[in-house]
């Protein structure tokens, strides 16, 4: 078990393990499709698991690459653990281990099992005489693995984006996707069909649909799917009283990808009686939109049931607290003008980012800041300022209490400043960053202690 320690081809990712839930949650390698599950009071994510392709991959070089799954976990959906590779396409006899080609997976508990179903090239053509993908199934005694692969696909399914669905009363149905929107009964095993597939009606016809996930809310089921109305996917949704349909589209749950990434795929969980939306963006690579991240929002319901649309943070989900580094380009808001973030290093996106403020009053807010029951003295900025600056750590908004003045001084190195923290301060509250003169200032991250 890792806590985000690791090496991604031989580079080591120095000053990225302190994991407070924003937006994306994985920050050490890449992840898409996140499936969400709330297990043994935990919740699990099983996302899979983009790579930069390799010399070595035949064919496409610009397109996915996934040789493997991870399975990540957190309690309290800010500190996540990564149990390590659970299933490789090396491991699996059906699977061509050629083709990088595990796509979007799910996880499904029945009778103490864990079932992770995914999605990849079959090695051999099935007795139609296709290729093609198929999903398999992977079992394990703990949500963590170890999984074992069964050593066939499931048979009568062609397709990709596997999603499980147990009913209130016990019947499993599987769900993909192959242009269409497919359903079929499972067996009791949870590895065999136990209707002929059927493609689910009434939803769009025009544009490409995939990554089904099903839930129910109140006697209300919910299939939900990428669609791609307009150039790239947006999530939407559809109802209906049966899992297997009749489903009426409803509506959008988030739009296009303001980072412009052509997918996207969600999974939406309760947990402590909240809502979230897992989905992914391209945050670690904005110009490769194949190498993707996985993030969370809160989600709410309508009373009549419908979903309010989610619109992306970067914040994300949780409570950060204050005596750790606070990533404040993970910001909630920020000043119109003189305020953006910029990678620390954009030859390795995966160091992080960091907030520029270049003029006078520019400010940028990082909410829902644990200070404790205790008084915290000291405040510590990494800052970098040319000119040397003066930057205000001011509580809940923009023009709120000033806690803390910090000199940056003039360098063109980057520095760790402290001050001290002026009043007592306890609770959450939102944490504002304020630059006090025109200097320009570049911020890493604020710490208390
Ligand atoms: O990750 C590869 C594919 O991209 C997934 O299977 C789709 O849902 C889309 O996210």
């Amino acid at each position: 078990m890792k806590k985000y320690k690791s090496f991604i081809f031989g580079i080591a990712l120095i000053g990225i393990n302190s994991l407070s839930a924003q937006n994306p949650i994985v920050r050490n390698q890449f992840s898409a499709d996140p499936t969400a599950r709330v297990f043994n009071g935990k919740v699990y994510v099983f996302p899979s698991h983009d790579i930069p392709t390799p010399p070595e991959k035949p064919g496409r070089k610009d397109w996915f690459c996934m040789a493997d799954y991870h399975v990540f976990s957190s309690e309290n959906l800010t500190d996540w653990t990564d149990h390590g590779m659970i299933v490789s396409q090396n491991k699996v006899n059906w699977v061509d281990s050629t083709t990088y080609s595990m796509w979007a997976p799910d996880c499904i508990e029945r009778n103490g099992k864990y079932y992770f179903y995914f999605p990849a090239n079959k090695n051999t053509a099935d007795p139609n005489g296709r290729k093609g993908f198929g999903i398999g199934v992977a079992i394990a005694d703990k949500p963590e693995g170890p999984y074992v692969p069964l050593p066939e696909p499931i048979k009568g399914v062609n397709g990709i984006d596997p999603n499980v669905f147990i009913d209130k009363d016990g019947q499993a149905y599987l769900y993909w996707a192959m242009g269409n929107i497919v359903v079929a009964k499972l067996k009791d095993n949870m590895t065999e069909l136990a209707s002929e597939p059927q493609i689910i009606a009434n939803l769009p016809q025009k544009g490409l649909k995939e990554g089904p996930f099903l839930f129910e809310r109140n006697r209300i089921y919910y299939l939900t799917i990428p669609h791609v109305e307009n150039k790239i996917e947006r999530l939407e949704y559809a109802i209906g009283n049966n899992p297997m349909g009749p489903f009426k589209m409803v509506g959008v749950v988030m739009d296009e990808s303001p980072m412009n990434c052509w997918t996207n795929h969600q999974s939406f969980v309760q947990y402590k009686g909240q809502w979230y939306l897992f989905y992914h963006q391209d945050a670690y690579s904005p110009k490769f939109d194949k190498n993707r991240s996985i993030c969370i929002d809160s989600l709410f319901f309508n009373a009549d049931g419908t979903i309010r649309k989610v619109t992306p943070t970067l914040r994300g989900v949780g409570v950060t607290k204050a005596t750790e580094k606070i990533e404040i380009d993970r910001y909630s808001n920020k000043s119109e003008t003189g305020s953006s973030i910029a990678f620390l290093d954009s030859l390795n996106t995966f160091y992080g980012w960091e907030t520029v403020l270049n003029s006078k009053n520019a400010w940028v807010q990082y909410n829902t800041v644990d200070f404790g029951k205790e008084k915290l003295k000291k405040v510590q900025v990494k800052a970098l300022a040319e000119k040397g600056s003066i930057l205000q750590i001011r509580l809940d908004k923009a023009d709120g209490f000033v806690i803390a003045e910090v000199k940056v001084p003039k360098g063109t190195n980057w520095n760790t400043v402290e001050a001290k923290v002026s009043k007592q301060q306890t609770g959450v509250h939102n944490l504002v960053v304020v630059l006090k003169d025109e200097n320009i200032a570049e911020i890493d991250w604020v710490k208390f202690e």
